[in-house]
């Protein structure tokens, strides 16, 4: 199949789902086109059946905001024509799946038809796509969306109960390619971050708000009150000033590492003995799989789509967002001697092996197929 993808080319995770299932179509022999306004963070390894096509916006001083859907919607057009791409799988409603349906009423009238799949993905559902500055427009593009997938059965039930939607919703769960998660580093370099007896305590998000990021801070607190630790603080965003500001208020700063955007979480994981994602809300958790996949096992809230990944007493523990006071006990329970953090370890990469891409994947060329068949 010749198929487009489009998604938001960042370190966010609706981007990085994108990019590593293009990579998986690709070695399975479809040539997917890759549509954007960046080379997306990973994807490195443009073959001959992956192809990236950027999207300009010219900036005008005439427009305060700057025309992206226009300029997607054309380029898609164009792509579609010149690529003959058979069908566009857009991840994220806003404003992806809008700029799509532009960009298929376009080509109808040059009698082409091209199917769209919508992948939702959380945050453009429940916390900007069910505004009401947005919330028509994001309803009224999963509905005209030939086939729709959300990432977990959580987020499937909200979109249910915010939108109406009439179309039927396919969950797809997000994966990850476990080959890739398999640690290759014999010392990990532990030694550069941690001393000996010291726990590594990890954290990776694009600190926005949902991600209670001073509640990471505030539960190493406590963990390291008790046993030696040290707490990595990976990624960039908002809230990270309230971090470093909460590390230095608690007087824990030197024991607080923020290492920024990463292209390198791999090495990351492979270092760290606990993995904290307390969100407010989370249509999956991504970053909680990437970690479990390296054998790292996870402290988080139980909102959304977490449970469904993270399994209480097995692959770490779940707590109601906010007890702070739980999720430290927890932490401490696993951090407490070397052989339960060993059964943890591995009980979370166990759990990881059930969502990896070779079981996911095929499920969306089934999508796919179903879709080019009754278009
Ligand atoms: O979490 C974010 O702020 C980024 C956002 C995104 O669009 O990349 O993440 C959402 O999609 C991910 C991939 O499907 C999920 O793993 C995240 O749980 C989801 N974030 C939220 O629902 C808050």
């Amino acid at each position: 199949m010749k198929i487009g993808i489009v998604c938001y080319p960042t370190f966010g995770g609706s981007g990085v789902v994108a990019t590593e299932l293009g990579i998986e179509l690709s070695k399975r022999g479809h040539e997917v086109h890759f549509i954007t306004y960046k080379q997306p963070v990973r994807l490195d390894l443009l073959g001959s059946n992956v192809h990236f096509h950027e999207v300009t916006v010219p900036e005008y001083p005439l427009f305060h905001y700057q025309p992206y859907e226009l300029a997607l919607s054309s380029k898609l057009v164009d792509m579609v024509k010149l690529h003959k791409i058979e069908l566009l799988h857009v991840h994220y409603a806003i404003p992806h799946a809008y700029a799509a349906y532009m960009a298929k009423k376009m080509l109808e009238v040059e009698h082409i038809h091209i199917p769209i799949v919508t992948t939702l993905h959380g945050t453009d559902i429940t916390l900007v796509g069910s505004h009401p500055f947005y919330k028509s427009a994001v309803t009224f593009s999963i509905n005209e969306s030939d086939a729709v997938t959300s990432v977990s059965k959580s987020l499937k039930q909200d979109t249910l109960r915010l939108f109406g939607i009439k179309k039927d919703i396919e969950v797809v769960t997000n994966f990850i390619d476990i080959s890739k998660h398999t640690n290759h580093f014999t010392d990990c370099q532990r030694a550069m971050m941690a001393k000996d007896n010291e726990r590594i305590i990890t954290h990776i998000s694009n600190f926005r708000p949902v991600k209670r990021i001073a509640d990471v801070v505030k539960i190493f607190y406590a963990i390291q009150k008790q046993i030696p630790a040290k707490l990595m603080m990976v990624g960039e965003g908002p809230e990270k000033e309230v971090a470093e500001k909460w590390a230095s208020k608690l007087g824990i700063e030197n024991q607080v590492v923020f290492l920024g955007n990463s292209h390198e979480i791999d090495r990351i994981l492979c270092f760290s003995d606990l993995f904290i994602l307390p969100s407010e809300t989370e249509s999956f958790g991504l970053a909680a799989l990437e970690a479990m996949a390296s054998g790292v096992p996870v402290i988080s809230s139980n909102s959304g789509g977490i449970p469904e990944v993270n399994i209480h007493g097995i692959s770490g523990f779940l707590s109601p967002v906010g007890d702070i006071e739980a999720m430290s006990t927890n932490a401490l329970a696993i951090l407490k001697d070397d052989e339960t953090l060993n059964r943890f370890k591995k009980q979370a990469r166990e759990q990881a092996l059930n969502f990896d891409i070779s079981k996911i994947v095929p499920q969306y060329e089934a999508i796919y197929a179903k879709t080019l068949a009754k278009s």
